[in-house]
């Protein structure tokens, strides 16, 4: 295979570097070069920079509390999350787009600052009245409709932390989730087209709750179909509720900068999703900051990240970073090759999108669907591109950036988590030079690393493991509150006691001589499927309680497209028919998690391979999914398993 060709879904380095265009950089919203040597110097105070975009109610006596957990970023301030992303714009921008929704089947939404401002009114004055007190959890299982951004800035008015949950999750997975939550407030849709056909969310909703211990106070269902749905006692019509308390005034609660704002879950090492408490001040603050200095977003801009809202990304860069700045941003229900394979492009013209942020895979799918695609739009308004959530790989950087930055946007690859709330590690468009394949340097302010097992700075291109070294103010509550978040994590943990405070990423790297950062994926039992997360284990669980399977382990397999795919290796009950299997198998993880986790290669063997002590020989499995050298193989019980994997997985591709 040529080198070129070699450089598929991975990222793989590469020396070149490309240099912002001095149009680009005088215009930008950060281009001091020196902004990185200027933050560390006055470390932590530095992170005023980031707060001083928000509008506070009482202002913070220190920018961070607490010489070590508990970590009280802006210990002191005050302030609410809707009224910064609403409130305060209406002086100089009521008139203008905060929203522009495009729905799956052609239509579109506008709210202006103003209409959003009125409608969160009405909605959180509709939700106290169902009985939603501060503190409250609310759930919102919701695809991306307006309703969605409205609902949590309604709770984040109130002072409800919201839990967002994948539309596209199982009753299953909503129900465990809104129980860890102790959650008794759901707000959902009767459901939502997918391809054009459409998905019966409420019936997902009312399984959830069948499936449930706790109780359900309120239901609300918002009506995307346009069909009747019918509501039993406790559920309510959002355009009801609205119109009940049209012209409603809710006075944005205060929290505290610490007080939680929402929480989210995600995919880690353990068979169970966890849940990520964000807080009010530092992430808002965060999110904002991020926003103006890496996406370099201005009230003016138009903005799209394509991230659904029920992943973190969507979170930070479709409702709240760009709001808070005062920007428009807009939100796509659809799917990017429905109805034809032009459908971002047009979009993009359609509205003058300036900045456009989305995720490697897609990249890859565009680059694959031909750049004649992009070519028949005017795709001029572009001033900026951005990556998030896999490595991108060379080739598909330069795809991007010459084929839909047309040589003249600046592409940021930003590199961050769920736990960290908003970027860690990017390339500053207004001041670095950009070095397609790796995500960049450490933003000003962060403490990141690039380790050995011992704790030690890795060599410029040896590989080792990426480590936050410094708390930021996007630190999630759990994190902030004690040291038992990162105590269990990582073969790095006992070393990083010559830290003061350290949290283990789970992902491994390279930095090189000039502090670029360039990620290898994850070292954890976490999957990354299109740069969303599951852990393995959280899907090997599922296949477990299927009946006919005897065995099964999943580990992550190489994709083109996706960057990763899930390969799961099976082993069946005698008897068993393998094809029904197959599909008893993908669909027990839809009906657990949900469809985006299901595999997508299932390897039927007689035997998973074994060590002689009876374990599961993982590493062996992802050198055989990889096609990479065995290694030592010396260990294993059962290795004529190895042939008859290879030769199976040879059928399969
Ligand atoms: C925002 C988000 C986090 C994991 C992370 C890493 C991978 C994210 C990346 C990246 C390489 C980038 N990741 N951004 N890898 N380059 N620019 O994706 O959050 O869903 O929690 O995933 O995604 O492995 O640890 P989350």
């Amino acid at each position: 295979m040529p080198d070129d060709e070699r450089d598929g879904a991975r990222g793989a380095l590469s020396d070149e570097r490309v240099s912002p265009p001095a149009s680009f950089v005088e215009q930008a919203n950060v281009a001091e070069p020196d902004v990185r040597e200027a933050f560390d110097a006055d470390w932590p105070e530095c992170w005023a920079r980031a707060a001083d975009l928000l509008d506070w109610d009482s202002d913070y006596d220190r920018v961070l509390g607490g010489g070590g957990p508990p970590f009280r970023w802006f210990e002191g301030g005050s302030l609410n999350a809707s009224a910064n992303c609403l409130d305060r714009h209406l002086d100089e921008r009521k008139n203008q787009v905060a929203l522009q929704w495009e729905g799956r089947l052609g239509e579109s939404r506008t709210y202006s600052y103003l209409d959003l401002h009125r409608e969160v009114n009405e909605f959180a004055a509709a939700l106290r009245d169902l009985g939603v007190e501060e503190d409250d959890v609310v759930t919102l299982y919701l695809p991306v409709v307006p309703e969605l951004p409205i609902a949590m800035l309604a709770c984040a008015r109130i002072g409800a932390p919201h839990s967002v949950v994948f539309a596209g999750f199982s009753a299953d997975a909503l129900a465990t989730r809104m129980d860890a939550a102790d959650s008794e407030y759901l707000v959902t849709c009767d459901g939502y087209y997918r391809r054009g056909a459409p998905i019966h969310q409420k019936n997902k909703a009312d399984n959830a709750a069948i499936e449930r211990d706790g109780d359900v106070e309120a239901t609300v269902v918002v009506d995307r179909l346009g069909g009747e749905t019918p509501l039993g006692e406790g559920e309510h019509d959002y355009d009801d509720l609205v119109t009940e308390h049209r012209g409603a005034d809710v006075e944005p609660v205060p929290r505290a900068a610490s007080d939680q704002l929402f929480l989210i879950y995600t995919s880690g090492t353990t068979g169970e999703p966890t849940g990520v408490r964000h807080t009010t001040g530092g992430y808002l603050a965060h999110a904002a900051w991020t926003s103006h200095a890496v996406l370099d977003l201005r009230p003016e801009d138009t903005h799209w990240c394509s991230a659904d809202i029920g992943w973190i990304t969507g979170h930070t860069y479709t409702v709240y970073g760009p709001l808070a700045l005062g920007a428009t941003t807009m939100l796509y229900e659809g799917t990017p090759d429905h109805p034809e394979k032009d459908r971002v492009w047009d979009l993009i013209e359609r509205n003058a999108v300036d900045v456009f942020y989305t995720a490697p895979t897609a990249v890859r799918a565009f680059m694959k669907w031909g750049e004649e695609h992009p070519e028949a739009h005017d795709l001029s308004s572009l001033r900026l591109l951005g990556t998030v959530g896999e490595p991108i790989n060379p080739r598909a950087w330069k795809w991007y950036h010459d084929h839909i930055g047309d040589g003249e946007c600046p592409v940021v690859d930003t590199w961050w988590q769920t736990e960290t709330g908003g970027m860690m590690v990017s390339t500053l468009p207004g001041v670095d030079d950009m070095k397609p394949g790796s995500a960049g340097r450490r933003l000003p302010g962060v403490g990141a690393e690039v380790v050995d097992a011992d704790g030690e700075p890795v060599e410029p291109g040896e590989s080792g493991y990426l480590v936050l070294t410094r708390p930021w103010p996007g630190m999630p509550l759990s994190m902030a509150e004690n040291e038992g978040w990162f105590a269990d994590h990582g073969p790095v943990r006992p070393s990083l006691e010559r830290f003061d405070w350290a949290y283990f990423t789970e992902d491994g790297a390279t930095v090189d001589e000039d502090g670029y950062v360039t990620l290898l994926g994850r070292v954890d039992d976490v999957v990354n499927v299109a740069g969303h997360r599951f852990g393995t284990m959280e899907i090997e669980s599922v296949l477990a309680d299927v009946e006919g399977v005897a065995e099964a382990a999943v580990v992550s397999g190489p994709d083109d497209t996706k960057g990763e795919a899930v390969y799961a290796y099976v082993s069946a009950a005698g008897g068993v028919d393998e094809e029904r299997l197959r599909a008893a198998v993908n669909d027990a993880v839809e009906d657990a998690i949900g469809g985006i986790a299901a595999p997508d290669v299932v390897v039927f063997t007689p035997d998973l391979p074994k060590t002689r002590s009876g374990k599961v020989m993982r590493r062996l499995l992802e050198a055989v999914t990889h096609d990479d050298d065995l290694g030592d193989t010396s260990a294993l019980r059962n290795p004529e398993v190895v042939g008859e994997l290879e030769s199976a997985l040879d059928g399969l591709r």
